[in-house]
């Protein structure tokens, strides 16, 4: 088992001074030298690991977490891909890369954004090429997970997006006013009967040209989500900016961490203060107030204002409840019991742990918090093992700390004696998640800390290194936490969800009943023209497409619906039109609808792109365009 202490003395050397104002005035020496060391790696990012300090082998298991070939995983995990802009889909604990779901970019293996429909929907929701999924975080039914639906934000434009678990595919897209930038995503809990985007980027609003140098003016807001219409339901006005979000259990809290409570504009002003805070929104209260036309309707959505002086947060009911924890928080999760919602210190060594039931009781919010352990340097974000346990992240020590919260809450304030153990790392985590964690039962067996630099854990592949998923069996409180593998990532995963497998129920192929398109069964290929207009209704089945010609004249609007008529499962087609810049997917018994202007005179071979069968290579068919005139 590793030790805290002795990593702690091995790590508190190896970062350059920095001459900055301290950012931790309030600790000893020891602490102090590293946060010198802090404010060098936040602004850069480097010299916080040394390649040499591995950490040692003890805690290395690497037998553990085998999954032979052909057997299945116990768990999904889907992580947030970043700015690819995607989700990824493991299997845990193989983590092997079962699958990747494209959300806010075109994605040609899979024709999304090239079909009508998606197509439609990413303009509609924009029309921006990418965005920057965070945080996926699955559908629950009575604090579990229920394989309905997974949801995401946009970091980079303001945008959540909804994935169907049953396809494993991006079904809505919701374009939010009043904000630019959500980044976390969560649920109000028991039943997802609300999704939020948490505003960060605070801008003016509308943000139309006024107010362009007056930061003191912008403002940014909580978004609220219908999970069923995916239209926004409403919006609270907060003063500073917002962070990461997590819902409570018991349907009525909800909390948003913000760092930048001086609503500054450069880094050296956002961390001037020693506080920021954490919003608990009581989302009841602003139910009511919506009822009660409590509002003012901008962007076309009701707008609730939460900020201090409101009207709506005097007296003994406020909305929102601004709680003082230290310096500019980034991560709060709440704990499976739903008791406390514990907010990471990312700039002080502390985790900060909210009695949410306390914030009924007590006139200044800050007496709600019980609890405020000294952790580690840089704590990002904490998940659970079900047992009393909080696992949470430190950044500039790449390190993953093993703490017990009912001893923070007995514990003084500042103390390391919750502190279990430490794992080192490879190298500077993120987030980290633990099998389940967000439900009210954790599994307590696996953990991934999702680590934002390899450095020398890989074959170099040139500057741009991977990132480094590395998967840690934490189901052992004896042995202590093992690192059990590396995993290299594409940029960039932020969240993940770890669901068990059962309780998810893909479809293995298409229903028809569930496509917008009509079916094309075998027999009805056909074809329609009317003004300029050319409709082809056509299958495809091994090895061929509905008609081997397609005639049309230069000028005219033509749409393919293409059905895969196929039943058995796995067997794909596509419909390339490569000089059209076309290329949709069929899977089983899936009906895709592409429409374009054949605008240029000549042959173009048309051709599937899945390798179906041995006479895949002849599965094309001919588009012919006759010059018009
Ligand atoms: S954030 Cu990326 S590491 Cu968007 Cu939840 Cu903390
Ligand atoms: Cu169908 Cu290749």
């Amino acid at each position: 088992m590793s030790d805290a202490n002795t990593a702690n003395e091995r790590r508190s050397n190896d970062g350059p001074a920095d001459d900055r104002e301290p950012l931790f005035p309030r600790l000893p020496r020891r602490d102090f030298v590293k946060a010198g060391m802090a404010a060098g790696a936040i602004g850069s990012l480097a010299g916080c690991t040394s390649v040499l300090d591995r950490g040692s082998d003890d805690d290395v298991n690497s037998s553990r977490g085998d999954v032979p070939p052909g057997e299945h995983d116990e768990y999904y995990a889907f992580l947030g891909g970043g700015h690819s802009g995607e989700v990824r889909v493991y299997g845990l604990p193989s983590m092997r890369q079962l699958m990747r779901i494209p959300v806010f970019g075109r994605e040609s293996a899979r024709g999304y954004g090239y079909d009508d429909e998606t197509r439609t929907m990413l303009e509609e929701a924009g029309g921006y090429s990418w965005g920057d999924v965070h945080h996926p975080r699955l559908s629950q039914t009575d604090n579990d997970y229920d394989g309905r639906f997974a949801y995401v934000n946009d970091k980079a434009n303001g945008r959540m997006a909804r994935i169907d678990l049953t396809y494993f595919e991006t079904d809505a897209i919701v374009d939010i006013p009043n904000t630019q930038g959500v980044h976390g995503a969560c649920a109000r809990l028991p039943d997802t009967d609300l999704v939020f985007g948490v505003g960060e980027f605070r801008v003016p609003m509308p943000n139309d040209g006024r107010d362009l140098d007056d930061p003191g003016s912008y403002t940014s807001v909580l978004t609220a989500i219908d999970p069923d219409s995916w239209d926004v339901a409403w919006q609270v006005l907060v003063d500073g900016n917002m962070d990461n979000g997590d819902g409570g259990k018991n349907g009525r809290w909800f909390f948003a961490t913000g760092y930048n409570s001086e609503e500054a504009v450069s880094p050296s002003e956002m961390t001037g203060s020693d506080t920021d805070y954490l919003k608990a929104f009581d989302t009841l209260l602003i139910e009511d107030a919506v009822e009660n036309g409590d509002y003012e309707e901008i962007g076309g959505v009701p707008v609730v204002d939460g900020r201090r002086d409101s009207p709506l947060n005097r007296g003994d009911e406020p909305i929102v409840h601004y709680v003082d924890v230290s310096k500019s928080p980034h991560g709060v999760s709440v704990t499976p019991d739903g008791k406390y919602a514990i907010a990471s210190g990312k700039l002080d060594p502390t985790c900060s742990v909210v009695d949410i039931e306390r914030l009924d009781e007590v006139d200044d919010p800050t007496e709600a918090i019980v609890g405020r352990p000294s952790v580690g340097n840089g704590p990002l974000h904490t998940a659970y093992d079900g047992r009393g346990h909080a696992y949470t992240t430190l950044f500039i020590d790449s390190q993953v700390v093993k703490w017990d919260i009912e001893a923070a809450v007995e514990a003084e304030e500042g103390s390391e004696d919750p502190v279990i153990e430490k794992i080192d790392v490879h190298y500077n985590p993120g987030h980290l998640i633990a099998s389940e964690s967000y439900t009210a039962e954790p599994q307590g067996d696996w953990l991934i800390s999702l680590n934002k630099l390899s450095k020398d854990r890989f074959l170099p592949v040139g500057p741009m290194h991977p990132e480094n998923d590395q998967l840690i069996y934490i189901g052992d409180d004896e042995e202590g936490m093992q690192l059990v593998k590396d995993t290299p990532a594409y940029a960039e995963p932020h969240d993940a969800s770890i669901v068990k497998a059962d309780k998810l129920d893909p479809a293995a192929v298409y229903d028809p009943a569930d496509s917008d398109a009509e079916f094309v069964a075998a027999g009805e290929d056909d074809i329609t023209r009317e003004d300029g207009r050319v409709h082809v209704r056509m299958t495809s089945v091994r090895n061929e497409f509905g008609y081997p010609d397609v005639t049309v004249t230069e000028g005219d609007e033509v749409t393919f619906t293409v059905s895969n008529i196929e039943e058995t499962s796995d067997m794909l087609h596509s419909l390339a039109i490569p000089e059209y810049d076309i290329n949709i997917k069929m899977a089983p018994q899936e009906t895709s609808e592409v429409t374009f202007t054949a605008d240029r005179p000549g042959v173009y071979w048309m051709y599937c792109a899945y390798f179906c069968s041995a006479l895949h290579l002849e599965m094309r068919a001919r588009l012919l365009v006759e010059p018009s005139g």
